[in-house]
């Protein structure tokens, strides 16, 4: 199956819990505190890799984490931090938050990277929190949790030069010819299912062009494909991109002139841009009994749509040095050519800072408190501990929490949820 949009979930790393410790040497009954940091958590990467040329390898695979932060310890030690994870992608995928569907990044070039979840801070060991009244502090911060998303991959192939036609008018069997790619050739329809990609090598033509287009064969497309017709929507997709459309037609098929209008209406009806990009049509099959008597009044037609055409057989090799002088002209500069053909690639939405917004409200027989920064030290706090939930409660106190919730009526008793954490409010305690 022909994948070009996968839903995947990553999940950085947690940072490591800092260490509570104590200094213990000969002679000293009680040494100061000296429990390290945790290590941070591994963060989650796309990277652009030209080797890819589909999401296929996201099939099976959905799922990924970094490594989690190791704890700190005794001495001050800290943790070790936790693996960074790169995940590869094909040049030309936007990557999409799942729940907001906003774009998140749109990588083209080859090595582009970009962070989709960040590791956790590890916790801080107790010798952060010695101060002069309280030195022996028996409680360390636990990690940050690592961040989780959910992505959708949505690849759009980028390549200088799409070949658009019906199944079966030799797409595949002209990529062959044209470079050295070696996609899938039979004589029935449907029979490529992904895009191949090929690099057409224009010195064989003028030894002192040295420009390298790619080639995309696009999917055969059929009647219908702008609705979704035949996975119409994923294949036409592939064409925005393109500089060139290279339009195959069959003409050795009963009706080449219908042929070429079905393709140019359901270009149109994708999206009415595509009719304006350069396009050469190419007539195939000529070796064929019949093709060349349809030659002249198709070539005719086209010149009145104010379109070139070139005839070729792709399977005979012939006609193929015309078609790379054409498209030689049609194809921009080498250094445009080295340019992404959109002025895209950067990241376009930034994390979202932790901000020290909240908000209070009534969650069944209780209080939810929703916020970045809340959620992130109730989860950094280790509950059981009390000198640890007693700093917690301090920080609500600072953060505002605390006079939030009580003008929200909450009373002795009640459930207070933050993030994943259940607390009861004690009115005594929190004042
Ligand atoms: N006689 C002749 N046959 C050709 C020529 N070009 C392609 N064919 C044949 O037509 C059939 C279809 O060719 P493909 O290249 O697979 O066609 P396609 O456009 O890629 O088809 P889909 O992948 O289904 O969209 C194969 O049997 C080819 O050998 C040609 O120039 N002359
Ligand atoms: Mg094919």
């Amino acid at each position: 199956m022909f994948l070009d949009r996968v839903a995947i979930r990553v999940r950085a790393g947690s940072g490591g819990d800092g260490a509570a410790t104590f200094r213990r040497e000969a002679h000293v009954p009680m040494g100061g505190p000296d429990g390290g940091d945790g290590g941070r958590g591994g963060s989650v990467y796309l990277r652009v890799d030209p080797g890819e040329t589909s999401l296929r390898d996201y099939r099976f695979k959905n799922e990924f984490r970094a490594g989690s932060g190791g704890p700190g310890s005794r001495s001050r030690r800290h943790g070790k931090a936790g693996a960074d994870l790169e995940l590869k992608v094909p040049p030309g995928t936007g990557v999409f938050d799942e729940a907001s569907g906003d774009l998140i990044a749109d990588l083209l070039a080859t090595g582009q990277r970009v962070m989709v979840a960040r590791g956790g801070r590890g916790g801080l060991g107790n010798v952060h929190f010695a101060t002069s009244t309280h030195q022996a502090p028996r409680h360390a911060q636990k990690g940050e949790p690592g961040e989780e998303r959910r992505l959708r991959l949505e690849l759009r192939l980028i390549a200088d030069i799409g070949l658009v036609g019906l199944p079966n008018a030799g797409k595949s069997t002209l990529l062959a010819a044209l470079t050295a790619a070696t996609p899938k050739i039979a004589d029935y329809p449907f029979t490529t299912l992904e895009p191949n990609l090929g690099v057409l090598d224009l010195a064989s033509v003028d030894p002192g062009d040295e420009r390298r287009p790619t080639v995309a064969d696009v999917p055969g497309l059929i009647e219908g494909a702008s609705s979704g017709a035949g996975l119409g929507h994923a294949f036409l997709r592939h064409v925005e991109r393109t500089r060139i459309i290279c339009h195959v037609v069959d003409l050795a098929a009963p009706d080449p002139e219908r042929d070429f209008g079905v393709i140019r209406e359901e270009l149109r009806l994708h999206d009415p841009r595509l009719l304006d990009k350069r396009t050469l049509v190419v007539a195939n099959k000529l070796d064929l009994p019949g093709a060349n008597d349809r030659l002249e009044p198709f070539c005719q037609a086209r010149a009145r749509d104010e379109l070139e055409t070139v005839a070729v057989s792709a399977m005979e090799r012939r006609g193929l040095e015309q078609l790379v002088a054409k498209l030689a002209r049609l194809l921009p500069t080498a250094e445009e050519l080295a340019a992404p053909s959109e002025a895209t690639g950067v990241v376009v939405h930034r994390f979202e800072s932790v901000g020290a917004a909240f908000a209070v409200e009534r969650e069944g027989d209780g209080f939810r408190v929703r916020g970045r920064r809340v959620e992130r030290l109730a989860a950094q706090t280790d509950f059981s501990n009390e000198e640890s939930a007693e700093r917690f409660q301090r920080d609500l106190v600072r953060l505002g929490v605390d006079r939030e919730l009580r003008r929200a009526g909450v009373g002795a008793g009640d459930t207070v949820r933050i993030g994943g954490q259940e607390l009861e409010w004690d009115a005594e305690l929190w004042s």
